[in-house]
């Protein structure tokens, strides 16, 4: 698929024919700026996704397929369950049909630069979308995502005025997937605000895997050696939904006796809030959709674009998520 070669020929050419064709460009979809949108139509776009472990990631996936139908994009979407072996294929099989962008969210930061190397000997530009490579950033036209480090350090902040009068505070983290941009940042956001703080005592980490059953198994090992948890700091709300299974069947109170931050603000999560289980949530949003295609439109009519692309989000106490639960998209 050469789509990108005569882009702006092409572009055109769509353009006087969507125009004709349909009378209007009531096709074209609403809210973009027509030449943009309409410079997609019919690009190839290879996604490769990380995997299906968490409300999070569906919430993601359904983003990018929907927003493929509103730009008209042809999406060849794969999973890697996890596994950065299977994704890095996928990727590789996108570079020999000769898709116009590639797009995908690494599994985990390292290992990626030999096929990014190919994508870019094959002239097929890359853009990542929620996670971050530790690559030559010129290996790719730009990183849309949310700044996980910041994430960690509204988590933190939360903590310390939850727990400004207590002496010590005895917690556990349900870790991200060993490895991962979202794994290692919530961390060094965690730490760039508390990890000074002596009262904040580690009694143990570990991976939860992003996933719901993953957190359960966790917590219960924590429960069983420690009898005086805190505070857990969960990296996603699917890990913190498991801690509260774990909690409650060690008949604990989750939220009171044992409080709970997590990441994500996910509709499981934000109902947990609500219900007083969960203790506060900072968001990371999976709806990156729009902002993927319009990128790719950027791209493919040879437009630059800003190397580095932040998604907004908010942070919700238990009064907030309750507001909010109405209005959420996911
Ligand atoms: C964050 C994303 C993380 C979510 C998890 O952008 O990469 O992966 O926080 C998901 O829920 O599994
Ligand atoms: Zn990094």
């Amino acid at each position: 698929m050469k789509f990108r070669k005569s882009a702006a020929l092409l572009a055109a050419a769509f353009t006087v024919a969507g125009l004709t064709a349909c009378g209007s460009d009531s096709d074209a979809p609403s809210g973009d700026s027509a030449s943009s949108s309409t410079g997609i139509k019919g690009a190839v776009i290879g996604f490769a996704q990380v995997g299906s472990e968490s409300g999070w990631r569906s919430a993601n996936t359904d983003s990018i397929k929907a927003a493929a139908a509103k730009y008209g994009v042809d999406l060849k979407f794969t999973s890697a369950e996890g596994d950065q072996t299977k994704q890095i294929a996928s990727i590789k099989t996108f570079i020999t049909q000769g898709v116009d962008v590639i797009a995908f969210s690494p599994v985990v930061e390292t290992g990626y630069d030999a096929v990014l190397q190919e994508a870019k000997a094959a002239g097929i530009p890359v853009i990542l979308t929620d996670r971050a490579v530790d690559a030559d950033p010129s290996l790719y036209k730009t990183f849309i995502g949310s700044d996980f480090i910041k994430e960690g350090e509204k988590a933190a902040t939360w903590a310390k005025t939850e727990f400004a009068n207590d002496a010590a505070v005895n917690m556990v983290v349900l870790e991200g997937t060993t490895g991962s941009a979202p794994a290692n940042d919530r961390k060094t956001g965690w730490d760039n605000v508390l990890g000074k703080e002596t009262k904040f005592k580690t009694l143990a980490s570990q991976t939860g895997e992003f996933t719901r059953d993953g957190g359960k198994k966790v917590m219960e090992g924590f429960l069983a050696k420690y009898p005086n948890i805190n505070l857990v700091y969960a990296h996603n709300d699917d890990m913190g939904l498991g801690a509260i299974e774990a909690i409650e069947a060690a008949g604990k109170v989750p939220g009171k006796d044992i409080k709970i931050v997590t990441i994500d603000a996910v509709k499981a999560g934000m109902e947990a809030l609500a219900a007083g289980k969960i203790n506060y949530i900072v968001e990371c949003s999976p709806l990156l959709g729009d902002q993927l295609f319009d990128a790719a439109s950027s791209v493919l009519a040879g437009k630059d674009i800003p190397a580095r692309i932040i998604t907004e989000e908010g942070e919700f106490n238990q009064a907030q998520a309750k507001a909010a639960l109405p209005d959420r998209k996911y």
